[in-house]
C-alpha cells in the first residue's frame, strides 16, 4: 500500500494507483475532460493538475502513480488559476453555442466552465469548421471538438476500426475521419462508441425527431413504433425515474400521448427471430454446413457493417434472418395493415433503439420492397425519445403502464434478454433445445453464455452444450476490438465453434450508442442486470411459447423458414 495526503485527508491506495482515482477513492472528483480509464490516460487537456508540495510544476493526476508521503492539493490558489486559464483557452478553441446543442445540460465542459464561474471569454476565439454530410446517421462538428482524444483512442482501442485520426500540427491540430476520407468513406460500424464517450457535443447522432412529429401530424398516416429491449433499461436515467418505476409500460404511455397509434414491444420480434434463427441453426448445423466456420448473429447492424467492410469473405456465415427490427416492420406493413384494412404505404412506422447503426440498417436497399417502402421509416435513438417526452410536456411521474398493442402484443423473458451480450444466444439455444428434443430445457440452462462484456474475459464468453448426442459449442462476444480478436483465432484454427453472437457494443445493446451518456461512466452491466431480471420473472421464457408469435405462424407464414416467411423475414447480406 501507498500511503498519501490529499487536501489534507491521509489515505492509503493500493500501489500503481493513480492521483485522479486515489482521489475519487475518497471522494474528490478532480475534474478532467479527456481522462478515460485504462483507454486514455494521457493527460492531454490538463484540466486534471494538482499541486504536490516540493515541486514547482503542478502535474497531471490522471496518469501520475500516488507515490509514499505524496502531499497533493487538488484546489490551491495555484491549481485554481492554472486550470482556470487552461478551461479559457479550450472555450477559445470551441463553439460556446450552448442553445443550439445537443449535449447542452450533459457536457463536461459546460460544467466544468460553470464551476469555476466562467462567466465570460477572456480570449479571442477561433473556430475550425470541417464540412460534414449530415445526411449520415453520425454527426461531428468539428467547431465543438477539444481535441482530448477519446473519439479516438476508443475507436481504436475497443472498437478495433482507427475511424479517428489527428491531422495538421501545432495549433492547427485537429481530429478527422482518418485517411482524408469522408465519414461515408471510412469503414465506420457505427457504433457510436465514440458519441457516449465525447465529453462535448462534437460528435452526435442524426436527429429523426422532427420526421416523425412530421408523421404523427399527417393524417393519412397510421403511425406504428416498437420499442427495443435494451431501451427499457435506460430511457429513465435522465427523466429522474428510479429502474424499477421506468417501465417498457410507461414507454408506451408516452409515445401514445405523442398522437402515435399503435405501439408493440420488440421482445415481440425478437421471439419471431428466435423461430427462423434457431430453426435456420439447426437446419445449418445439421446439414453440415457449419463445418468449417461457425453461423454468426446478424441482429447488430454494427456488427454486419463490420463484418462487411473487415472480413468480407465471411459474410456468407451470417444468419440470414433478419434483425428483430426489420422483421417487425416487414410485419407491420403486412400482417398488421392487413389486419387494420389498410395499405401498407399508409403505415410509417418507427422505432425506438438504443442504436445509431439501426438508423443505418432501416436505410439499406436490402429492406425495401416495391409495395411498401423500407420496412423501417424512422429510427429515434433513446436520447431522442426522452427529447421527444420532454418536448411534448410529459411528466414522467405522471406516465402509467399502457399494455403493447394487439395482435403483435405478447414478448418472452428470451425476447428481452436481447438487449444485453448472450441474450440471443441464450434464447436461441432455449429454442433449438426444443426444436432438436421436442422438450423444453430448464429455463436456466443456458446461463454459461452470459458475458458481461468488458475486461475480465476479453469480452468473450465460450460455452459447450450438450443436446441428444450433439455438442453445440458457442461463443458470445461483445466489442468490436475483441470480436477482431475472436475472428483471428477463428481464422487461425485456434478456436472453432457451431454458432456466434457478436454485438459491437460493449455488454450489448444495453451498452449502446443511442443510449443516455453517463461521462465516463459505464452503465452496461448493470442495466443488463435490469433485463435478466425482468426475463427471471417473466411468465413465458421461451419464443416458441408466445402465443401471438404461433397464431402469426398459423394465420399468415405458416411456418418457420417456409416461402412466405424467407420473403418476409429473411435478406441476403451481400459483401
Ligand atoms: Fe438491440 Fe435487437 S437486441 S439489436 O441490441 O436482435 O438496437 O435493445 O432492438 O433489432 O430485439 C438494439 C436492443 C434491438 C434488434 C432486438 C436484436
Ligand atoms: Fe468508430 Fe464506432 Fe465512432 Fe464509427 S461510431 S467512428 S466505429 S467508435
Amino acid at each position: 500500500m501507498v500511503n498519501l495526503t490529499i487536501d489534507g485527508r491521509q489515505i492509503s491506495v493500493e500501489e500503481n494507483t493513480t492521483i485522479m482515482e486515489a482521489a475519487r477513492s475518497v471522494g474528490i472528483q478532480i475534474p478532467s475532460l479527456c481522462y478515460l480509464k485504462g483507454i486514455n490516460e494521457i493527460g492531454a487537456c490538463r484540466v486534471c493538475v494538482v499541486e504536490l508540495e516540493g515541486k514547482d510544476r503542478l502535474i497531471t493526476a490522471c496518469n501520475n502513480i500516488c507515490e509514499e508521503g505524496m502531499v497533493i492539493y487538488t484546489n490551491s490558489p495555484k491549481v485554481r488559476k492554472d486550470r482556470r486559464t487552461t478551461v479559457e483557452l479550450i472555450l477559445s478553441e470551441h463553439d460556446c453555442q450552448c442553445v443550439t446543442c445537443m449535449r447542452s445540460g450533459n457536457c463536461s465542459l459546460q460544467k466544468i466552465a460553470n464551476d469555476l464561474d466562467i462567466l465570460e471569454l477572456p480570449f479571442h476565439q477561433y473556430l475550425e469548421h470541417q464540412s460534414w454530410d449530415k445526411t449520415f446517421p453520425l454527426i461531428r462538428d468539428s467547431a465543438k471538438c477539444i481535441k482530448c482524444m477519446r473519439c479516438v483512442q476508443v475507436c481504436d482501442k475497443v472498437q478495433g476500426l482507427g475511424v479517428w485520426d489527428v491531422e495538421g500540427t501545432g495549433y492547427h491540430t485537429t481530429v478527422n475521419v482518418s485517411g482524408h476520407n469522408s465519414i461515408r468513406e471510412a469503414d465506420c460500424a457505427l457504433c457510436g462508441q465514440c458519441i457516449t464517450h465525447c465529453p462535448v457535443g462534437a460528435l452526435r447522432e442524426r436527429s429523426d425527431t422532427n420526421e416523425v412529429w412530421k408523421a404523427i401530424e399527417d393524417p393519412d398516416k397510421i403511425v406504428v413504433a416498437q420499442v427495443a429491449p435494451a431501451v427499457r433499461t435506460a430511457w429513465g436515467e435522465e427523466l429522474g425515474l428510479a429502474p424499477e418505476d421506468a417501465t417498457v409500460g410507461k414507454i408506451i404511455d408516452a409515445l401514445k400521448r405523442m398522437g402515435i397509434n399503435y405501439v408493440f414491444d420488440t421482445t415481440f420480434s425478437a421471439d419471431l427471430t428466435i423461430m427462423e434463427e434457431g430453426n435456420e441453426f439447426v437446419k445449418r448445423f445439421t446439414s453440415g454446413e457449419l463445418k468449417d466456420r461457425p453461423m454468426f448473429t446478424s441482429c447488430c447492424p454494427g456488427w454486419v457493417r463490420f463484418i462487411k467492410s473487415q472480413f468480407p469473405h465471411l459474410v456468407k456465415y451470417l444468419s440470414s434472418a433478419k434483425s428483430p427490427q426489420q422483421m417487425f416492420g416487414a410485419v407491420m406493413k403486412t400482417y398488421f395493415a392487413e389486419k387494420l384494412g389498410v395499405s401498407p404505404e399508409k403505415i410509417y412506422t418507427v422505432s425506438v433503439m438504443p442504436c445509431v447503426a439501426k438508423k443505418a440498417e432501416r436505410e439499406m436497399d436490402l429492406y425495401y420492397e416495391e409495395y411498401a417502402g423500407h420496412d423501417i421509416d424512422a429510427v429515434i435513438t433513446t436520447r431522442e425519445l426522452i427529447r421527444m417526452i420532454r418536448s411534448a410536456h410529459i411528466s414522467p411521474q405522471t406516465l402509467v403502464d399502457v399494455e403493447s398493442d394487439r395482435p403483435m402484443h405478447e414478448g418472452t423473458g428470451a425476447g428481452v434478454i436481447f438487449g444485453a451480450t448472450g441474450g440471443v444466444m441464450e434464447a436461441a439455444l432455449r429454442s433449438a433445445y426444443y426444436i432438436i428434443k421436442g422438450e423444453n430445457p430448464p429455463a436456466e440452462a443456458f446461463t454459461a453464455v452470459r458475458s458481461q462484456g468488458f475486461n475480465e474475459n476479453d469480452g468473450v464468453q465460450e460455452a459447450n452444450f450438450q443436446i441428444n448426442d450433439i455438442t453445440v459449442r458457442t461463443a458470445v462476444v461483445s466489442g468490436l476490438g475483441n470480436t477482431r480478436e475472436l475472428i483471428r483465432k477463428i481464422e487461425s484454427g485456434e478456436v472453432h465453434y457451431d454458432f456466434v453472437e457478436v454485438m459491437a457494443c460493449p455488454g450489448g445493446c444495453v451498452g449502446g450508442g443511442g443510449q443516455p451518456i453517463h461521462d465516463g461512466e459505464e452503465r452496461a452491466f448493470e442495466r443488463g442486470k435490469n433485463l435478466y431480471y425482468l426475463d427471471r420473472n417473466a411468465n413465458l421464457r421461451f419464443s416458441h411459447e408466445n402465443p401471438d408469435v404461433i397464431q402469426m405462424y398459423k394465420e399468415y407464414f405458416e411456418a418457420p423458414m417456409s416461402h412466405k416467411a424467407h420473403m418476409l423475414l429473411h435478406t441476403e447480406h451481400k459483401k
